[in-house]
């Protein structure tokens, strides 16, 4: 099977499982990690996400063997498959951490930075590698890496397509943390429990607003922001965290998500 999940408390773990090939993406294998996020999302009791990669390797983009000779409508079609996956993993209403074992280069690097919370191991590399194969960044990568990097790291990611180590995609702001590799996945297992713990609906919405943001001017936003406190603060965990913190307890949040 080229995705593997594994169910933890209120939490999965899903694993992208090619080793052999560096994890490289097939339409099958987006299609198949599609399906998981469909059934996370469908498992109430599920709250939180964390996705590797088998081996060495986080995942190596589009499997180039599967492309050789493809026409040129075909290499949008394959983009059918792989931008709802996207497109999913930012609306998906639950928080996603990805744990970066090794390289993440094409798609594959762009994969990690949909996730909301990215962790890298330290011998992990992120590689826009889609120019030394004479494509643009896709997978969203025009999208992310102006806003997280900046528009100079940007251009020079996209058109060198030179590996950068995870340490300074650290220093960057490109992801979150860079942790020793064998401390990887503890730390991938802790973060993830942590926020299965958390209150769900209001992450989600947070997930919403930032996304929003991207595009509002500060007017929209604090519009925006009023709308979806009141849908936090209808929430039991609002009502949960607020009477945990004058109790002096740590919140038990139910997690419920509308
Ligand atoms: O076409 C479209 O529009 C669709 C969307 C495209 C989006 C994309 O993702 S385009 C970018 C595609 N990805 C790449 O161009 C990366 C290609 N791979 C590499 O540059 C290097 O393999 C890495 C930098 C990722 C890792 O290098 P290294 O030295 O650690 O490993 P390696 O020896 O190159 O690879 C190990 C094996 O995996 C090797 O197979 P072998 O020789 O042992 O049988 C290699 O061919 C295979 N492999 C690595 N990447 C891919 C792959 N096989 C198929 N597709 C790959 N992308």
């Amino acid at each position: 099977m080229t995705i593997l999940v594994e169910s933890h408390a209120h939490y999965r773990l899903i694993t992208l499982n090619r080793p052999e090939r560096l994890n490289a993406l097939t339409v099958e294998m987006a299609d198949a990690l599609s399906a998981a996020l469909d059934a996370a999302e469908a498992e109430e009791s599920c709250r939180a996400l964390l996705i590797t990669g088998a081996g060495r390797a986080f995942c190596a983009g589009q499997d180039l063997t599967a492309i050789v000779g493809i026409a040129p409508a075909e290499i949008g079609g394959l983009l059918d498959h792989y931008n709802p996956l996207i497109r999913k993993l930012r609306a998906l209403p639950l928080p996603v951490v990805c744990a970066v074992n090794g390289v993440a280069a094409g798609a594959g690097a762009n994969l990690a930075l949909a996730c909301d919370i990215v962790l890298a191991g330290e011998g992990a590399s992120f590689v826009q590698a889609f120019a030394r194969i004479g494509l643009i960044p896709d997978c969203g990568g025009t999208w992310f890496l102006p806003r997280l990097v900046g528009m100079a790291r940007a251009r020079a990611l996209a058109m060198l397509a030179e590996p950068l180590p995870a340490r300074i995609a650290a220093e960057w702001g490109m992801i979150w943390q860079v942790v020793a590799d064998d401390r990887l996945m503890l730390d991938g297992h802790a973060l993830a429990a942590r926020l299965a713990g958390g209150a769900t609906s209001g992450l989600a919405l947070t997930k919403n607003a930032l996304d929003a943001a991207e595009a509002n001017d500060l007017d929209d936003q604090l519009d925006l922001e009023r709308d979806l406190q009141e849908e936090a603060g209808a929430s039991p965990d609002h009502a949960e965290g607020v009477r945990a913190f004058l109790e002096k307890r740590p919140p038990v949040f139910a997690g419920r998500r509308s």
